[in-house]
């Protein structure tokens, strides 16, 4: 075999020497391939952070792996195991606001779990479920389902590069009826830190036929062990899709003031909570978010500091919005969807100067329709890429995301945009964001942008989300989903109980992966052997 180089700025991992190094490296490539293992520079260096926030080797990996089967995952976490390498499985990498692909702890291996394990491996139309390796992407669960003429509707995330997979596991949402991926992700296949593999719920029986129908089995429930955790490495997973509607009809609703928000959300709760007549997850728009999906920033504005007051009447009118916007779909038979689409215009109307559009009734051609376009399209179960238009608000363009997540009351959501937008604008910092009415919780999902080219931005921003995640929690607010940089200050505000949760973790952590090798400090989560160290 050919001795394979490190680049002249290998990063370690902790408790590792060059040596020891160099013999993992080795051991992974007589197990998985050498063509399957890569500390060269110009196959590294792409797994950073897209949108870098620090200086220097923080979240410097040292090499990456591509496995090509679960097989391969055991053979890895084995070799880890005996090396003490830390390792930082992921699905596609996409993350992106997340801490894209980039490990906690540098000098960690990188087992791009999505390179080589990218098989649709089942779809049942009349079950109405898929079964899905880390590297199906969006689109191509999107494809595979339409090329197996099965009338079924995948639930899309906002963009389509991301994993099914992954993003179930990250707790993320889309905007189908079946918004709330968790909810739908049944019977897992996991590799553990000891190298052996678990199959989750029903599938812990030879020959089940429920593995991917029936969240349950004997004994507790495991899956969410799995999610946004360092517990295991899933290498499969059942999605439950809804049978494709007959028809559908998507809406967008307008409202002129900031002030509205609060009668926004609570004229959406009722009509949310009981599944009908909003049957799906609807998302409440600022006007600077639907800016940035069309248009750059310099249209609207070249000077100094944050967005004027006129930038924001310039982009209401010129994109026929208003400040706040919700979009929506309704689905069924068409008599179904026209009663439904009826109960949320006159619910909606009731707000002063507010105006209702369809998809039917838009003006084509304006910004307006174009947008309500790309939703319809997401809410149908289309995946694109629509909004990551975004990237290009200003040149160098990355974000952080500030998730919170809280009752979706008006009186919340006034209390989270009045921080929010302060302390934005006292950073100079835009205030893009959404909100995504579930249930009985909503998610405000704001993307603090910045120069990812500009030490500066990156530093300001970073300290902004801070003083956000600060602000949130001192109202209750928890954020629900945490980049790499941010996880620890977000594992601290969950504190109830002086840190039981953390110390729950730590405790299971420590009983899986003795070693800890997976993902260590994932959501805060770090093992004993790692814990204390300032890493
Ligand atoms: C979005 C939604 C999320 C999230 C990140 C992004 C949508 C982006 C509900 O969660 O965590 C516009």
């Amino acid at each position: 075999m050919t001795i394979i180089e490190p680049a002249a700025g290998l990063v370690l991992p902790p408790d590792v020497d060059e040596e020891a190094f160099r013999s993992a490296i080795l051991a992974f490539a007589e197990a998985i391939g050498e063509e399957n293992v890569h500390v060269d520079d110009e196959h590294v260096r792409p797994y950073d952070d897209r949108f870098p926030v620090t200086e220097g080797d923080e979240f410097r990996p040292s090499a990456v792996l591509w496995p090509g089967s679960t097989e391969d995952v055991q053979a890895i976490v084995r070799i880890a195991n005996e090396h003490l390498i830390p390792l930082h499985a992921f699905s596609t990498g996409m993350n992106l606001g997340y801490g894209g692909s980039a490990p906690r702890v540098a000098g960690s291996v990188l087992l791009h779990l999505g390179k080589r394990m990218n098989r649709v491996l089942e779809i049942d139309e009349r079950l109405a479920y898929a079964v899905v390796e880390p590297g199906v992407d969006y689109a191509s669960l999107y494809r595979a389902v339409q090329e197996s003429g099965a009338k079924l509707m995948i639930d899309p995330t906002e963009l389509d590069w991301g994993s099914p997979l992954g993003n179930t596991l990250d707790h993320g949402v889309g905007y189908t009826p079946y918004a709330a991926h968790a909810m739908w992700r049944c019977g897992m296949e996991v590799v553990l830190a000891d190298g052996s593999v678990l199959r989750t719920g029903m599938g812990g029986m030879p020959n089940s036929d429920a593995w991917h129908l029936y969240q349950g089995g004997l004994g507790p429930s495991v899956e969410g062990l799995f999610e946004q955790s360092n517990y295991g490495i899933c290498t499969r997973m059942g999605i439950q899709l809804m049978p494709a509607p007959p028809e559908s009809l998507s809406f967008v609703i307008s409202f002129e003031n900031e002030e509205d928000l609060a009668a926004i959300m609570d004229t959406t709760l009722p009509l949310r909570i009981g599944m009908a007549p909003l049957q799906a997850a609807p998302i409440v728009r600022n006007v600077t978010f639907d800016a940035a999906c069309v248009s750059t920033r310099g249209h609207w504005y070249d000077g100094e500091g944050p967005l004027p007051d006129e930038a924001y009447r310039a982009m209401m009118t010129e994109l026929d919005l208003g400040y706040w916007n919700v979009y929506g779909t309704c689905y069924g038979p068409r008599w179904l969807i026209d009663r439904y689409v009826e109960m949320i215009r006159e619910a909606y109307l009731a707000i002063p100067g507010a105006r209702f559009d369809t998809t039917e009734t838009v003006t084509p051609g304006t910004r307006r329709a174009e947008l309500l376009g790309a939703r319809d399209q997401l809410n149908n179960g289309i995946p694109n890429r629509h909004s990551s238009a975004v990237f290009d608000w200003f040149p160098n363009a990355g974000h952080f995301f500030y998730a919170p997540v809280s009752a979706p009351s008006g009186d919340d959501a006034a209390a989270q945009f009045a921080d929010t937008k302060r302390i934005s604008d006292a950073y100079e910092i835009d205030y893009l964001a959404q909100f995504i009415i579930g249930l009985r919780e909503m998610h405000h999902i704001c993307l603090p942008l910045f120069d990812t080219a500009d030490a500066d931005s990156r530093a300001r921003t970073l300290e902004m989300t801070r003083e956000l995640i600060r602000a949130g929690a001192e109202r209750g607010y928890g954020i629900y989903r945490a980049h790499n940089v941010l996880a620890d200050q977000v594992a601290e505000t969950y504190s109830f109980g002086d840190h039981a949760q953390r110390r729950f973790n730590e405790r299971i952590k420590d009983a899986l992966d003795p070693n800890g090798i997976l993902n260590p400090g994932k959501s805060g989560i770090w093992p004993a052997r790692l814990r204390g160290r300032g890493l």
